[in-house]
């Protein structure tokens, strides 16, 4: 497959203005007729004309009322047209049925929906289906179903037929259609300046009783975007519709956003805390879209972090006003280590800002997400809070309505703060994490702290520059006390030291608080400094990475079999555990361990060749050592943990659990899963009856508990995805895999459906002492099943490809045998372009 150039960008030839298009419904055999208004555009380089389509099923096409015979060419159609205004008239028939890639217009569960981004409307009909061509949009829909939805403002409806208008130009990517049998939960939000809008959030019948806290959700963001950001909704009405079968989490459709039950539906007895959270989250992030991405949206998809980054970060902003702010920061950071630091440091690195692609659906990515947001804090941090407030402010009134460019938004900081940004852009254009290290010197009462950036080479770039880095540093006096505090030093050389005068004794750095940047530090450090700023350091972020840090040190000595400095660490565990004055969620995170992906990641960083059975065993030996060492603590600390109010979902309640269920990871292995049982056996909501089903699990005692969930939740598709993917996760190394494969065997195993495929795979996923069974069989079992799923859904096998992307971490016999099933999946006839860039990035 060709690649795509940013390079190329050229102005689509005609824009379009305005959009009429009439559905007629039917499983097979829909009929979409379109009416599109064109006019030549002034600023192009070309008069061809080229609509965009795929799949689709010509029935007739006229110009100006006069019937035409396209030429129909791979990936759509030309024509002749006037060079002038024309109408361009066409129909066209889909079968939705036959729709199993869930991009365009297809199925689920008997309801009809659309999922456009990125290129799924030329699925739909023939159409200029680039996000630069703007336009507004009138929808007719004529079918039997009870409910039928598009965007913007509704027209008029009878039986039979709807019609809808929307107004605000937008780029196709943002159509949207949603037919069936569905109910809504109705609400109100008034705006601002005073518009009522109504809000409705449509689910299948059965599923009413889950949509009060997504409401509530959309409440709380629509009025934190009017607070924070000055940004008022600008329809009469707001719709959200869950659908079972969805390849991501939601779509910001204009005015109708579109969901993934996962991602909306929500009760205390089926939805964990972390599920809540997860929605809140995202039902933010949709709706903030219909800012960053609707109005403003993207010229061409070399540009999606201008809308993904910034309404990432806005939605980390949201979550850490409505819960904690520092507990979000940290999990933040943990994902976004996880997954963008594990493609960063990869064979599928990439720039925020890529230069070219094969298919647009692979680069929806933590880099393009995560790492964009980043930036975007970095940028808040390097002009302060205040100079970032005007600069969105300009941001809006100078682009809105428009597609705009990565430059653009840069441009606009340097516009309205003066600030020349030249070496931040950087951060655009170069993948990779940059490296951090630190030295200090203390002489004469002056205090050095010398930084070394580097960056190592990715795929396509060998040589790096340096990065323009804020550094936020606090330090702390020999007794705790904070001397220095937080201080942005900028970065920008390559080595760069900043000094410190007036100090009575040699301090304790605390540095990179708050994660002011997306870098890996590396400072050779004492383990007592390490417990000294988990005990003292004033900025939270750090208090964590701090202990981290040391669990880390202490695993890493464990598996190389060196010296683990474990009391220093239990010690420090204890004194934090006992601190009332910290919320029970951050004791809670304090109290996790780095992932086993984690852990081989900075293995093979330091040139030690990972074992996944060392790590695992590791990280069971350090558990069962805090088990022991905190026993007599943990009673009376569970205790504290309990929540005797009626089930919220709120921050608050959240942490107790959390870290109650912390302790009960520990107590499982000194009690043989008696208090998990106990507790699985009480619980009246699904955060603990989960987390206890967890450590029954772990504990080989889960049998009658996993029956007795099956039996209680077999008819919610949610809770029965928590059934299978707890089973894999929670699997033995030497099991997982058999569990697995015998899971796919379930009756209830729908593979086709991506929350029930993603459950299963995507535990194993992060079981990886199972998958990286020394046998070869995981690697064997998820190729297969790649195989399977690829024609199928070439996005999702495209998407979870991705387990094989560490397979040059490891040994020479793992390496050769996940080399031998990428090549494998590769050699599959008629595989599919996302797998195959994916597969092939992954390989070379
Ligand atoms: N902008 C959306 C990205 C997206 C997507 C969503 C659902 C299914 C397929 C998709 N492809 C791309 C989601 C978002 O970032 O908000
Ligand atoms: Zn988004």
């Amino acid at each position: 497959p060709q690649p795509i150039y940013l390079a190329d960008y050229t102005p689509p030839a005609y824009l379009i203005d305005g959009v009429e298009l009439d559905f007629q419904l039917h499983p097979t055999a829909t009929r979409v007729i379109s009416r599109i208004r064109f006019t030549p555009n002034a600023a192009a380089t070309s008069k061809d004309f080229f609509l965009h389509g795929e799949g689709l099923t010509l029935i007739r096409a006229s110009v100006d009322g006069r019937d035409i015979t396209p030429e129909l060419v791979d990936g759509g159609l030309k024509a002749d047209v006037p060079d002038a205004p024309f109408l361009w008239e066409a129909e066209v028939e889909i079968s939705p049925e036959a729709n199993t890639a869930l991009e365009g217009l297809y199925m689920s569960n008997g309801m009809y929906c659309t999922q456009c981004e990125a290129e799924g409307f030329r699925r739909i009909t023939y159409y200029p289906d680039r996000p630069d061509v703007m336009a507004p949009f009138k929808v007719r829909i004529d079918g039997d179903e009870l409910v039928m939805l598009s965007n913007g403002n509704p027209v008029a409806s009878g039986d039979g037929w709807a019609e809808w208008d929307d107004p605000w130009p937008k780029p196709a990517y943002l159509f949207a259609l949603v037919a069936g049998n569905l109910v809504a939960r109705d609400d109100s939000f008034t705006t601002m300046s005073g518009k009522e809008v109504d809000l409705k959030l449509w689910v299948r019948p059965g599923d009413e009783g889950k949509t009060a806290f997504g409401m509530q959700a959309l409440k709380d963001s629509m009025k934190w975007d009017e607070e924070v950001y000055g940004r008022e909704y600008d329809l009469d009405i707001f719709q959200i519709v869950a659908v079972s079968d969805f390849n991501m989490g939601a779509m910001e459709n204009k005015g109708l956003n579109i969901f993934n039950t996962s991602a909306v539906l929500a009760s205390p007895e089926t939805s964990t805390d972390a599920n809540f959270e997860r929605i809140e989250a995202i039902i933010a992030h949709e709706y903030f879209h219909n800012w960053t991405g609707n109005r403003i949206t993207c010229r061409d998809w070399f540009q999606l972090s201008l809308k993904e980054g910034l309404t990432v970060f806005r939605d980390q902003q949201f979550s850490g006003d409505m819960r904690s702010e520092a507990v979000c920061r940290i999990n933040d950071v943990s994902a976004l280590r996880g997954r963008q630091f594990r493609e960063d440091n990869g064979p599928l690195a990439h720039q925020v800002q890529p230069d070219s692609f094969v298919e647009i659906n692979n680069f929806y990515t933590a880099t393009i997400y995560e790492k964009g947001a980043e930036l975007i804090r970095m940028m808040k941090v390097l002009v302060g809070d205040d100079a970032y407030d005007k600069a969105l402010e300009l941001y809006f009134e100078r682009h809105d309505g428009e597609a705009a460019t990565i430059e653009d938004w840069v441009k606009v900081f340097e516009d309205s703060t003066g600030r020349d940004l030249t070496q931040f852009r950087r951060w655009y254009k170069q993948a990779g994490t940059p490296r951090v290290a630190v030295s200090e010197d203390w002489t004469d009462g002056t205090y050095t702290l010398t930084f070394k950036q580097s960056t190592p080479p990715t795929p396509g770039q060998d040589e790096k520059l340096p990065q323009h880095i804020p550094l936020a540093v606090g330090l702390l006096g020999p007794n705790g006390d904070e001397v220095q505090p937080t201080q942005i030093l900028e970065m920008t050389e390559a080595e760069q030291s900043f000094t410190f005068e007036g100090l009575a004794a040699k301090p304790v750095p605390s540095i990179l608080r708050h994660f002011s940047a997306p870098v890996i530090l590396e400072r050779d450090s004492t383990a007592q400094e390490r417990a000294f700023l988990l005990a003292h350091d004033t900025d939270p972020f750090n208090k964590w990475e701090a202990g981290r840090t040391l669990a880390k040190d202490v695993l890493v000595a464990l598996i190389t079999e060196e010296d683990a400095p474990l009391d220093d660490y239990l010690n420090a565990i204890a004194v934090m555990l006992r601190d009332d004055s910290l919320d029970p969620a951050f004791r809670a995170l304090t109290l996790g361990l780095p992932s086993q992906d984690d852990l081989a990641q900075t293995l093979f960083d330091a040139g030690v060749t990972p074992d996944p059975m060392k790590i695992y065993r590791a990280q069971q030996t350090l558990w069962q050592a805090m088990a022991e060492h905190l026993q007599d603590l943990l009673p009376r600390l569970m205790a504290e943990m309990e929540v005797t109010e009626p089930f919220q979902p709120n921050a608050e309640q959240a942490g107790k659990r959390a870290l109650g269920l912390g302790l009960m990871n520990l107590l499982n292995r000194l009690d043989g899963g008696a208090a998990a049982q106990t507790l699985y056996d009480r619980a009246d909501n699904m955060t603990l009856r989960l987390g206890a089903l967890g450590y029954l699990l772990q504990a080989q005692k889960g049998d009658t508990a996993l029956s007795a969930f099956r039996r209680q939740f077999e008819d919610d598709e949610l809770v029965m995805d928590k059934w299978f993917s707890m089973q894999v996760y929670h699997a033995a190394p030497e099991d997982a895999v058999d569990v697995t494969d015998k899971l796919t065997k379930d009756t209830a195993f729908n593979w086709k459906n991506p929350n029930r495929f993603r459950a299963v795979f995507g535990a194993l996923m992060t079981n990886p002492a199972g998958f990286h069974n020394a046998s070869g069989d995981g690697y064997k079992l998820f190729a297969d099943w790649l195989i399977k799923l690829d024609p199928v859904n070439p996005q999702i096998a495209a998407r979870m490809s991705s387990a094989f992307e560490t397979w040059r971490r490891y040994d020479v016999d793992r390496q050769a045998m996940m080399k031998a099933q990428i090549e494998r999946v590769l050699a599959t006839e008629g595989l599919s372009r996302d797998s195959q860039e994916m597969l092939g990035r992954i390989l070379n």
